[in-house]
């Protein structure tokens, strides 16, 4: 029997879903870390695995696959063990959580990862800060947390498009929100303190994936702490 291989990185929040994901479903899996800061995604071995050379992808013996949501849509449907609420078999409600798992590739996670990038991280990857750029994809993402907060959001149940129970797009994007936990306290209450459903949504997830979540998550404090300490000694 083949190993279900992923490769990932805890600091990629596609990579965390994933991870959480296999988690929380009991998908057994090995755990091979593409550590991006050290470029390891660009070695040759890596990309043999992805050629496009990001993470996460996974190997289950010859078939390789990139691509977060092809990934988790691909592991829920592969393992009848999976909740159906994750990825419903229901064609209307799999087309409705596609739809969101679409839309958040240009506009949650464009303006997230970029103001994360741009505000915080960069020095983390050799990068220098680029508030401007940083202002521009704040401006991105407060669109995108108005439109969850007003539509996204506007449903029946709690999750997602009015599901009772969360989805891979829940996991999804609030992976993607949680990297806000790495930048300055006051710029992240500034950001998300308005948005009271997307609050409450992000505190939904969490209770119903962990304690993996918090598990996988740990990484975003421990990078946090490092850099605090890096400007305090500035
Ligand atoms: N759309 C892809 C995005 C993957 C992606 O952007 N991965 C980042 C880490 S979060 C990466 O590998 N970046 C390395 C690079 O672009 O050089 C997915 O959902 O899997």
């Amino acid at each position: 029997m083949s190993t279900l291989k992923l490769y990932v990185d805890r600091m990629s929040q596609p990579s965390r879903a994933i991870i959480i994901f296999c988690k929380v479903n009991g998908i057994e899996f090995e755990e091979v870390r593409i550590d991006l800061a050290k470029g390891q995604h660009r070695l040759s071995q890596f990309k043999d695995i992805n050629p496009m050379g990001k993470v996460p992808a996974i190997a289950y013996g010859r078939f390789r696959l990139s691509e977060s949501h092809a990934i988790l849509s691909y592991l829920a449907c592969a393992n009848p063990t999976v909740p159906d609420h994750w990825y419903p078999t229901d064609l209307s409600m799999r087309a409705r959580i596609n739809s969101v798992l679409d839309w958040h590739h240009n506009n949650l996670r464009r303006g997230a990862a970029s103001y994360v990038l741009n505000s915080t991280l960069a020095p983390v990857l050799g990068l220098s800060l680029n508030p401007k750029e940083a202002a521009r994809s704040e401006k991105v993402l407060t669109m995108s947390l108005s439109k969850i907060e007003s539509f996204w959001l506007d449903g029946k149940g709690k999750f997602l498009v009015g599901s009772f129970q969360p989805s891979i797009a829940d996991l999804s994007l609030v992976c993607e929100l949680m990297q806000l936990q790495i930048v300055d306290d006051k710029d992240r209450e500034r950001i998300l303190g308005q948005y009271i459903k997307v609050s409450q949504w992000i505190e939904d997830v969490k209770k119903a994936t962990n304690p993996y979540f918090d598990e996988v998550s740990a990484i975003l404090y421990k990078v946090k702490m490092k850099l605090q300490k890096t400007k305090a000694k500035l």
